[in-house]
């Protein structure tokens, strides 16, 4: 079942990125997402050129010297041609010399290298192999396919970069059915695992169901990827109703829709939770995509949004738990990248700190934008509710979707109880690459 799941989703994303209407028809074809529950195609999405190299090594037709601009000009088979700066072909040389094959990493140490340098002459040795002699006779060989990888066109960097972090996201708001997979196909299968990752990274989510209920799976599903985040709630932490609770989750009543740990600079990127015992009564989940949301927002109210991506709030978290704390941040609520894209969402009402750094008169205008912000994200449109089942391990974007759960009875004798782990996205990423490369398959 699982590995049919796994084909479906990795040929659901390729067949996406192509466009909606042959989305449409992989979506009937396959069945996965009805339709009106697809993650719906958005503004919010960087796209991603799909194919990668079809593994035949492109031929080249001639290599040229451009002085002038210090390029070596690369003309292709299909007549298109990529220029190389000869400081970086220089600076990138594959001999033993200037670089650790074992390590694949540069020796060649910039002091070492001559930034403004002159090449003597560059040949086509074979149709997939150029040679570059410096001044000083030093030689270097680069491969067709190697180059044609690192080519700095805006579209090949732009398909390389999107190969690397698969940042092109699908968007979804009430209608997303929570993609699903068996526990156990995850830990023991490397199909499995690429297409959880894969869904993991695009949707934001992915429903594990079957784990033994018993404390040690999430730990067991991060030794999958490679190993956990510690923070001061633990290696792991049981989400259950305590007395004198050091956090407001570890009581019955409801969280509204957060994501964890905006008290860190660097808040976890992934939060894996399993359900060991639910509530007889309440206590189901509801999350929301945090992305799609803020750039409704940025639509809707752009004074909002950028009030909310400029304005740094204070958090704060006080007390013993793996030891004892004293934690204090400054995160905007929406994080943008440097290209203006939303990266992050940092936003815990609990841990949202009474002081706030900001100059009088801009108080009120944060918290009009901040009400605004949540509102948007609260309608009913934007909001997926479920309810975890004991087995079940949600597995989530902490960096992307906000999560919340509605206040439960506490029965005695029948405490809800979930175990929880943070990820970071560094190792999850890296988990995704080696799984793809092991299985050869397309980003
Ligand atoms: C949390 C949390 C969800 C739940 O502990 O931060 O979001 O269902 N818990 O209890
Ligand atoms: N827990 C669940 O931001 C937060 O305080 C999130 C973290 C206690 C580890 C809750
Ligand atoms: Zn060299
Ligand atoms: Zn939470």
């Amino acid at each position: 079942m699982w590995t049919s799941l796994a084909r479906c989703l990795s040929r659901r994303i390729t067949v996406h990125l192509e466009g909606p209407r042959s989305l449409q028809r992989a979506v009937k074809v396959r069945g996965f997402f009805p339709l009106q529950t697809w993650p719906v195609p958005c503004r919010c999405m960087r796209m991603g050129t799909a194919p990668r190299m079809d593994g035949v090594t492109p031929a080249i037709r001639q290599v040229q010297a451009l002085d002038a601009e210090r390029y070596v000009s690369v003309r292709w088979e299909d007549g298109t041609r990529s220029l190389y700066p000869y400081v970086w072909l220089r600076d990138n040389c594959q001999c033993a010399h200037c670089f650790l094959h074992s390590a694949k990493a540069r020796k060649l140490l910039l002091t070492d290298l001559d930034v403004t340098t002159r090449l003597e002459r560059v040949t086509l040795t074979e149709p997939t192999k150029v040679s570059v002699v410096w001044p000083d006779q030093h030689t270097s060989e680069f491969h067709a396919e190697w180059l044609k990888k690192r080519c700095f066109s805006q579209s090949a960097r732009q398909k390389q970069q999107e190969e690397l972090f698969l940042n092109a996201r699908h968007c979804w708001g009430s209608g997303l059915r929570v993609p699903t997979a068996s526990f156990e196909e995850v830990v023991r299968e490397d199909e499995a695992a690429f297409a959880w990752l894969h869904t993991l990274r695009r949707v934001g989510i992915v429903l594990l169901k079957g784990a033994p209920v018993e404390q040690g799976q999430v730990t067991r599903l991060s030794k999958r990827i490679g190993y956990h985040r510690l923070t001061f709630y633990g290696h792991t932490w049981q989400v259950q109703d305590k007395a004198d609770a050091n956090n407001v989750a570890y009581t019955s009543e409801k969280l509204s829709l957060h994501s964890d740990y905006p008290a860190l600079h660097n808040p976890p990127g992934v939060q894996f939770l399993h359900c060991i015992k639910q509530a007889a009564e309440g206590g189901e989940s509801e999350i929301v995509d945090g992305f799609h949301t803020a750039i409704q927002l940025r639509k809707e109210n752009p004074e909002a949004f950028r009030l909310l991506t400029s304005l740094r709030v204070d958090f704060t978290d006080t007390g013993a738990d793996y030891c004892d704390f004293q934690v204090q941040s400054k995160n905007t609520i929406i994080d943008v990248d440097c290209d203006g894209q939303v990266v992050r969402i940092n936003y815990n009402n609990a841990t949202r700190d009474s002081t706030l750094d900001l100059p009088l008169e801009q108080v009120q205008p944060f918290y009009s934008a901040l009400r605004a912000y949540v509102d948007l994200m609260s309608r009913p449109e934007n909001v997926v509710t479920y309810r975890m089942e004991p087995g079940d391990v949600v597995t989530f974007d902490n960096w992307r979707l906000l999560h919340g759960r509605r206040s439960y009875t506490s029965v005695p004798g029948h405490a809800r109880h979930l175990e929880g782990v943070y990820l970071d996205w560094d190792e999850v990423m890296s988990r995704l690459r080696v799984l793809r490369t092991a299985l050869n398959r397309e980003a």
